[in-house]
């Protein structure tokens, strides 16, 4: 193959990956969110809600949802030709809450997707990444029929530190999310920027 004079000059270039988390309360988005923005077919743990499993998943709120997460969602995005994310969805039952360290391990940010319906769905997300200074923004997926409440109401209701940015957006919609995702990125690198220690001479 002959390579253009360009091609021959330039190294190619190694894009920096970065791991981000999406998590947030059962039945929030977390695996619709994946999906919309992953350009390869992103890999689903879905097991099929069951009429055994009624008791203890609540499915209030998502009546027509018949699957959930029981492991992880993973997908891959390229935001940039030199930043790739690699998603990592979580599962949104309490009862998987177990898997959650593993997969928080070595993420630089989180999305925590909240449903204004069930916003208290969603108040464990906040607390593990605020307990752990992992940097998250939060999501709010607007259903279709659900009430649009102010930014603000949800910031109150989730007791968010003004420093957290909160994003409404729609998880089936791929530039929506990639909206949420390079917030993320902006947010944790402010973030890292500022714990970076300051060198005084
Ligand atoms: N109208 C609407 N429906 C959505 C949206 N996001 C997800 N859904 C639907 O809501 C249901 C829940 O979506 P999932 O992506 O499975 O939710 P999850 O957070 O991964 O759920 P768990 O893994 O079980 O916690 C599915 O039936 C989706 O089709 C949205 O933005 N708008
Ligand atoms: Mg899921």
């Amino acid at each position: 193959m002959v390579l253009g004079r360009s091609e021959r000059g330039k190294p190619p270039v190694e894009p920096v990956t970065l791991k981000i988390l999406v998590a947030g309360g059962f039945g929030v988005g977390k695996t619709t969110l994946v999906g919309a923005v992953s350009e390869i077919r992103p890999l689903r743990t879905e097991e099929v809600l069951t009429e055994a499993g009624r008791p203890v998943d609540d499915t209030h709120g998502v009546e027509g949802k018949n699957t959930t997460t029981v492991a992880m969602d993973f997908g891959r995005i390229t935001l940039r030709q030199d930043l790739v994310l690699y998603l990592f969805g979580t599962p949104g039952q309490d009862r998987f809450w177990f898997l959650w360290d593993e997969l928080a391990t070595g993420a630089l940010g989180a999305v925590v997707l909240a449903d204004t319906r069930r916003l208290e769905d969603s108040f464990a997300a906040v607390d593990y990444f605020e307990r752990r200074s992992i940097p998250f923004v939060v999501g709010v997926n607007c259903f279709d029929g659900a009430a649009r409440h102010p930014a603000d109401d949800v910031r109150q209701a989730l007791d968010l530190d003004e420093a957290v940015p909160l994003v409404l957006c729609d998880a089936r919609e791929r530039e929506s999310v990639k909206e949420v995702l390079i917030e993320v990125v902006r947010h944790a690198m402010a973030h890292t920027a500022d714990r970076r220690p300051r060198v005084t001479t």
